[in-house]
């Protein structure tokens, strides 16, 4: 899993200079109270300060003898392959190959069953739901849980006594009051021993997971709820693009959306320049294509755009940083940049980006790749403000209007 804990009590008060700034940014659980790049002077625990003085002791104040780094890298090494194993399953060349979803959507369930969406903030494939479900305006039909991850990884259901009329933040579980998602899969008839992935679709009166899979969900959420929807008139994949839809999603799924796991989660060299090569070269050719098209499949806001963003607003963040995507930031690109914050600034969208929550999610919870756990500062061009900023977009389409008239 990849997601969020909830922030500790590490809360300062932000210098007056600083505030101002700060209360642009789309926080959860942060209040104004709360500095991100302060923390508190960690006082050491008496078992550091013994380690510390017996050391000092043996080896005085030089670098530990090299046998000593040796094994410690032997042990360290050892348990990482391990937890990797069990975080991110790989091939036998290290490269990271994620599960399937155990639930597809085989049937759509009739327009009178009564829905709940269970999703978690920092997760870039829940995220697809709750922009689809926002766009259409399906909120009202398909109200939504908001889990949290806990220190385990597990998503966990939380009261939560903030308020944030900005941004969506995580609480309790109001459809079947479960503390946690296992709990929830656990109720439907036969019960549940596999992973209780995000988002989720569940059947409230069968007691049913209807699907675990995002983009069966987006796709009936966009077609198959009409008649709830507030926008019925918005069709994310409309007929005459379904083929060019298909081909992007093929080339965005494995290199971008599942290719910045696979360099975050490669347990090799091989299989993260792989997986680097791989998705620079198609950002590369997104970026290129972008410059003469305002949406990946011409003037048309598609589900292949929706599946893209929430891999790009994630990427300055947390991929760039936590994942090794290194090779440029997303600033970098000429249209990439401009076309993610067109679509943030879209009504709604922004309402479902909490950076804070998707920082804490990766920062805090992906012990093998951070184990300090410690979360960096947000880098300026992240903040709202930025994000806000004039995209100028509309130079590159032909028929501009036509897309936003439909969203309310
Ligand atoms: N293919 C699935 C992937 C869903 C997924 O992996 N979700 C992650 C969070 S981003 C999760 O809930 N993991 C929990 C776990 O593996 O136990 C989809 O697109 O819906």
């Amino acid at each position: 899993m990849l997601c969020s804990s909830p922030l500790s009590s590490q809360q300062l008060i932000l210098p007056k200079a600083q505030s101002k700034a700060r209360t642009h940014l789309r926080l959860c659980h942060v209040s104004p109270r709360m500095s991100l790049d302060q923390r508190p002077p960690s006082s050491p625990t008496s078992a550091t300060a013994l380690l510390k003085t017996v050391t000092k002791l043996i080896w005085g104040p030089s670098l530990p003898p090299g046998l000593l780094i040796s094994t410690v890298r032997i042990a360290w090494n050892t348990a990482w392959q391990l937890m990797m194993s069990q975080l991110a399953p790989s091939d036998s060349l290290g490269n990271y190959t994620r599960p399937a979803s155990k639930f597809s959507l085989r049937k759509n369930p009739p327009a009178t069953a009564n829905l709940h969406l269970y999703v978690g903030l920092p997760c870039p494939w829940a995220h697809r739901t709750l922009i689809v479900r926002a766009l259409k305006g399906l909120e009202d039909a398909v109200p939504v849980s908001i889990a949290a991850p806990g220190q385990d990884g597990s998503w966990e259901f939380r009261h939560n006594p903030s308020r944030n009329e900005d941004v969506l933040v995580p609480g309790l579980d109001n459809a079947n009051g479960c503390k946690n998602l296992k709990e929830v899969y656990k109720l439907r008839k036969g019960g549940y021993s596999g992973r209780a992935t995000m988002p989720m679709l569940w059947d409230v009166d069968g007691k049913e997971v209807l699907c675990n899979e995002s983009y069966d969900i987006i796709q009936f959420f966009n077609s198959g709820l009409n008649g709830l929807a507030r926008n019925p008139d918005l069709d994310l994949a409309p007929l005459e693009l379904k083929g060019k839809i298909e081909e992007w999603n093929k080339i965005i799924y494995p290199n971008v959306n599942n290719g910045v796991y696979r360099c975050g989660f490669a347990q090799s060299q091989e299989a993260y320049d792989t997986a680097v090569n791989g998705l620079f070269s198609t950002l590369d050719v997104i970026d290129d294509h972008l410059g003469g098209s305002r949406y990946l499949c011409g003037d048309t806001l598609t589900l292949a755009d929706i599946c893209l963003f929430t891999t790009l607003i994630r990427f300055d963040v947390v991929y760039n940083v936590l994942f090794k995507c290194t090779r440029k930031k997303l600033l970098e690109y000429p249209n990439l940049h401009g076309y993610m914050r067109e679509i943030y600034q879209m009504p709604k969208v922004a309402a479902t980006c909490n950076l804070m929550a998707i920082m804490d999610g990766y920062y805090k919870i992906l012990f093998p790749l951070n184990p300090g756990s410690i979360r960096p500062v947000v880098p300026s061009v992240c903040e709202h403000e930025v994000l806000s900023s004039p995209h100028n977009r509309e130079s590159v389409s032909s028929a501009d209007k036509k897309m936003h008239a439909y969203i309310s």
